[in-house]
């Protein structure tokens, strides 16, 4: 595979995995991944004790991509512990992805997840979609106050799901914080959160939870997660292993991250859309631009970008 690729010390036998959200709740949906071509098998951001999550109508599929406001429904994460020993025997990388309702929530995941069968750990910074609770990423005090109580409770490499930023002050002083306390990679970008849809003809919203306001998927956010790519690419200098996320649904959307500066993708909104059968085909897609534009590996397309 010309598209094997590393995140931290985790090798990867593609660029393309799933990304935490969509079908990766429980077992039979995350064997589903096992035995796809996904390079990695990320699980459901989880919480202390099992969510139900928000009420329905939750997630909706629009021309371009999607708006949802799941509410981190998912099983409680000593469940995701289980499952990753279950998960063994496909030999592929595991990730456990957690989503604190408090600091000490993080603690306690990270350090059980430390000592669990999984490869990588993502701690998700950016659900926008709990009431009551803000994007913990949008507030670098707080950020901090988690990364430093997580940050030294084990071996296996740390990441951090960011939301997106739309301002380069906002990078830096992240990329600062990631720096200091070793992250090990991030994941950008998580669903803009706290869009707005609306059916003019019920003059409603399409999506009950939050009276509507929910995270934004799909091709819509794509030059978003480009930006957040780039601009993190740039700040971290390579000392960080980059999962881009948002809008990828072709290979040719997964080889604009890869000159933007990913290191792999995750897709959510197509493997919702088209099922496993999308990671073949990315993955070929990915394949076939690489071959035609004479690059020999991801390595040597990375970062890539020229400037006009
Ligand atoms: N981002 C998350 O981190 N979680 C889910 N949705 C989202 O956009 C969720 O469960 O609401």
């Amino acid at each position: 595979m010309l598209s094997k690729t590393k995140i931290s010390k985790i090798e990867l036998a593609s660029y393309i995995c799933n990304a935490s959200g969509p079908s990766d709740s429980i077992l039979e949906e995350l064997e589903i991944i096992a035995k796809s071509d996904s390079s990695a098998i990320m699980m459901k951001s989880c919480t202390i004790k099992p969510r139900i999550g928000n009420p329905e109508p939750r997630y909706v599929h629009l021309p371009l991509g999607s708006i949802q406001s799941m509410g981190l429904p998912n099983l409680g994460y000593q469940k995701y512990i289980r499952f990753a020993s279950q998960l063994k025997k496909y030999n592929k990388p595991i990730i456990a992805s957690v989503a604190g309702l408090s600091i000490e929530d993080y603690r306690v995941m990270v350090e059980a997840f430390q000592k669990s069968e999984v490869n990588l750990i993502e701690v998700n910074l950016s659900c926008p979609n709990v009431e009551g609770k803000s994007q913990v990423a949008y507030d670098f005090e707080q950020t901090e106050k988690v990364l430093r109580v997580i940050s030294n409770l084990g071996d296996i490499p740390l990441g951090l799901k960011l939301p997106a930023y739309f301002d380069f002050i906002h990078q830096k002083q992240m990329a600062q914080l990631i720096l200091k306390y070793n992250i090990s990679f991030i994941t950008c970008i998580n669903s803009v959160g706290n869009t707005l849809f609306i059916d003019p003809e019920k003059e409603m919203p399409v999506i009950k939870p939050k009276k509507g306001f929910g995270g934004l998927c799909g091709d819509y956010i794509k030059p978003i997660a480009l930006a957040n790519v780039r601009a993190f690419y740039e700040l971290l200098d390579d000392k960080v292993s980059i999962f881009g996320v948002g809008g990828i649904k072709s290979g040719l959307d997964a080889f604009e991250f890869l000159i933007a500066g990913a290191d792999a993708v995750q897709v959510a909104t197509v493997f919702e859309k088209e099922g496993e059968s999308c990671f073949t085909r990315i993955n070929q897609e990915l394949e076939e631009i690489l071959k035609r534009k004479n690059y020999n590996s991801i390595q040597e397309a990375k970062g890539r970008l020229k400037h006009l």
